[in-house]
This record gives structure tokens, sequence and C-alpha cells, in this order.
């Protein structure tokens, strides 16, 4: 009985918004013979809207308060390291990602039987040949590499600024400046290269984030000198984590709202036919694999911790993920899962939930890879070994660059296609069903997001007793 009603206290927001999800089902479905208009459907949908905005307003301070006193609490070289790690866990889970969506969808082959959709009879493409691939990969990679190296000598050049500012004085503003322009040449260069979609309040999270950063690292570097700014920004993380404490209680109540409006407009579940209902079977069962089989074993062999009781702690943000469709959006309750239930170190998820938020994205870089070759098939076009390698490296870079809001990976879909000569028309093949593959692969982003805080974190156990050990010391010599 004891363990019943702990159970059920621990998880009380948990249990309220997944029966939000099964009532806002069931409403949604109720209302569909209503027929509403899309304008009532607004109306009808607009608490759940408001749920959107309420996280949306907090995403922007969220990313910049904790990246600037996550980063700044750390000393470069823990940062160094620390960032090392998140980096390499997102391309290797990213990576694997885009293989399971290859091989799920070269084995379940939906596209087969493709005369009969509607857009592959407005005449076939011829198939792009095998070298004109290898050299659009070429092209493509030189000017990825030509944009890096711009990008590798500013970076440089930020990296010579900072360490020059290490006794930061009011006379060094200038370099700052310099620095905020020369960031301001990397996030367009950036944008040259990944269009990267604009967050949800229009601001690019990516230039964002590599400001952030950079200045973190500048003010942790100001000893004593910082610690106004270090007090201001570790008090803003803090406010915007207690509004999130408060708009937790609300959003069962918008998921509701959320998942019934898009029930009563989605179209007619009869026109998804056999081609894009085997098209979704293979998006749901690579991002299953990789959700609950891949990303669990990754976590266990690292941590040798029980991966299902890491998820069970990150429901809250789960279901946030599904209802939202916005991973930007649920990043407020990711941090509050991770740091609450699971207790990850907060100078952890500080610094890797929101570049994880942004550039790590394993179900958009899966369903990208799947929807892709799914094209290439109901256009009857062999893909060969060397097409099959630009989509993965397309993939993987269009999930990048995809922002974390709803159907972001349907937008940069058209880098994956125009790299093999895909027609970009054909997205239309799979709108019918985004709105709902969207949430799980969302989902799937949050997971992925989650599991490397906890990876990163043990693997930084190190740095960060020792740091704990040097605080400690401080304060006993105070
Ligand atoms: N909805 C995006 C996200 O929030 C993912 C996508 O569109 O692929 O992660």
């Amino acid at each position: 009985r004891d363990s019943v009603k702990t159970f059920l206290r621990r998880n009380t927001f948990v249990i309220f918004t997944v029966a939000a999800v099964a009532l806002g089902v069931v409403l949604g479905f109720a209302l569909r013979p209503c027929n509403l208009s899309i304008r009532e459907v607004k109306y009808f949908s607009f608490p759940g809207e408001l749920l959107m905005r309420m996280l949306q307003m907090l995403v922007l301070p969220l990313i910049v308060s904790s990246l600037v006193t996550g980063i700044s609490s750390l000393d470069s070289k823990a940062s160094g390291k620390m960032g090392i790690r998140a980096i390499v866990y997102y391309m290797v889970t990213t990576f694997i990602a885009v293989f399971i969506g290859i091989v799920m969808v070269i084995i379940i082959r939906p596209g087969k039987g493709s005369r009969d959709s509607p857009v592959a009879s407005s005449g076939s493409i011829e198939p792009v040949q095998a070298a004109d691939a290898f050299l659009d990969l070429i092209r493509w990679g030189e000017s990825f590499y030509k944009t890096l190296y711009k990008k590798t000598v500013l970076t440089k050049n930020v990296t010579i600024m900072v360490n020059a500012t290490d006794n930061f004085n009011s006379t060094d503003l200038i370099q700052v400046s310099n620095l905020s322009t020369i960031l301001q040449t990397i996030q367009e260069t950036v944008e040259e290269v990944v269009p990267v979609s604009g967050s949800s309040n229009g601001v690019n999270a990516l230039g964002l984030v590599v400001f952030s950063m950079c200045f973190g690292l500048v003010i942790g570097n100001m000893k004593q000198q910082g610690q106004a700014l270090r007090d201001f920004f570790d008090c803003l993380n803090e406010a915007i984590m207690r509004l999130v404490a408060i708009i937790i209680w609300y959003a069962p109540v918008g998921i509701l709202f959320l998942i019934a409006g898009k029930i009563v407009e989605m179209k007619d579940l009869a026109q998804v036919g056999g081609q894009l209902g085997m098209y979704t079977v293979s998006v749901i069962v690579g991002l299953l694999i990789h959700g609950l089989f891949v990303l669990p074993l990754l976590f266990f062999v690292v941590t040798k911790k029980n991966p299902f009781t890491f998820i069970a702690g990150l429901l809250q943000a789960l279901i946030t993920a599904l209802g939202t469709s916005s991973s930007s959006a649920t990043l407020p309750i990711t941090f509050r899962c991770l740091e609450e239930n699971n207790h990850v170190d907060k100078r952890v998820t500080r610094f890797v939930l929101p570049v994880g938020a942004t550039i790590n994205m394993d179900g958009t870089a899966l369903y990208e890879a799947v929807a892709a070759i799914f094209i290439a098939q109901v256009n009857d076009m062999d893909l060969n070994f060397g097409q099959i390698l630009t989509i993965s490296i397309t993939a993987t870079a269009a999930s990048i660059g995809a922002a974390g809001i709803p159907q972001a990976g349907l937008v940069t879909m058209v880098i994956v296609l125009t790299s093999v000569g895909l027609p970009t028309e054909d997205i239309t093949l799979i709108i019918a069903v985004d709105w709902f593959l969207d949430r799980l692969r969302t989902t799937t982003n949050v997971l992925g997001d989650s599991f490397g805080a906890g990876i990163v974190e043990h693997l930084s156990r190190q740095e960060l007793q020792n740091q704990d050990v040097e605080i400690s010391n401080s304060v006993i010599e105070e």
C-alpha cells in the first residue's frame, strides 16, 4: 500500500498527463463527425496553443541562462572534455539512427508497387547515375569543407580572443564586440551549409547556443570580477525553472487540447494507403528499435544503471514531446525531469541539454533517411551505395539543421532529397502522416538528449568530483 501511495505521489503529473492524452484522443475522435471548420478547430485547440506559447516563451532565456551558468561554473578544461564527450555521443547515436532507418526502409520496402501512387505517375525521373551522385557528394563535401575551414579559421581567432581576455578588463570590450561580430559570421557561415530553420521565436537557436557557450567561457575565466554576472545568470536559470514548476500544472490540459485538435483536423485515415501505411510502420519500428533498444543498451553499457528506471523519470518530458512535437518547447520539462527525478548533475544538464536539443536529433535523422529512400522507391529509383551514403550524410546534416519546432524535419528534408536528385514535391506524399510521425521522432529526440546527459555525466564524474573538492577546499580556506 505504501509503495503504491509513493508511486502515485511521485508520478502525479505523469498520471494526469497520460489521462489527458487518452482523453484527448477520445475527445478528438468524438468530435470528428462534427466536421469542424478550420477556424473552429483553431479556437478549440487554443488551450493547447497556449501551452506551446508558455513553454516557447521560456526556451530562449532558458538556453542562454543554462548554457552561460553551466559553462561558467566549469573550468575550461572540464567543459572542453565534457563538450567533446557530448559531440562524440551525438555523432555516434545519430549515425546509428540513420543506419537503423536505412535498414528498415530497405527491408520493409514500403514504396514497392509504386505505380499506383499519385505523384509517381507524374513521369518517373531518370535514375541519377552513381558518378553524378558521387560528384554531387564531392561538390557538396567540398563546399561543406570550405565553409568549415572558413569557420575553423574564425573559431581559432575566437579561441585566441577568449584566451587573450583572461584578465578581462573594460578596455577589452572592443574585443568582445569583435567576438560577437565573428560569431555572427560563424552563424551566417553555418547557415550557408545547413539552412537552420528559425527556432520557435524566429531566433536561430544555433547562433544563440554558440554565443552563450563563448560568453559562458569568458565570464567563467573572469574569476572574482565575473561573479556578479555568474550570479545573475544562475538566478535567471533558477527563476525560469520555478516558472516551469508552475506551467507543469497546466501541461496536461494543454496536451489534451493539442492531441484532440490534431485528431479532429487530421485527414481521413482511409486516405492513408498501403504504401503510406508501410512507410509509417518503417519509421515507427525504426524509432522504437533506436529509442527502446539501442539508446538504453548504450546507456547501460556505459553507466551500468537501469535504463528503464531512467526512462521512467523522463515520462513527463516524453509525453510533453509527444503532445507538443517540439523538443525546444519540451526543453524546460526535460531539465526538470533529469534534475529532479534522475538527479543528473546540473552542471551537466545545463551544458548538454541546450546543445543537444538544438543539434542532436536522432529521431529526425532516422526519419529523413527513411522518407528519402521511401520517395526513391515510389519513383522506382534504385539507389546505389553512393546515393545511400549521400542520404546518410545529408540526413545527419538535416537533423542538425532542424530547429526543435513542429515539423522542422519536413522542412530540412529538402536538403536530403535534392542531394540525390529526388523531386522535392514528393514531400506531399508523406505530409498526411507527418503530424503523427513528428511527435514520435520528437520524443526520440528528447530521449536521445536525455540519455546523452546521463552518459556525459557518468563519463565526467571524475572532473565533477575534482571540482567539488576544489569548491569545498576553497570554502574551508575562507
Ligand atoms: N519536431 C522536431 C523537434 O522538435 C523534430 C522534427 O521535426 O523532425 O525535435
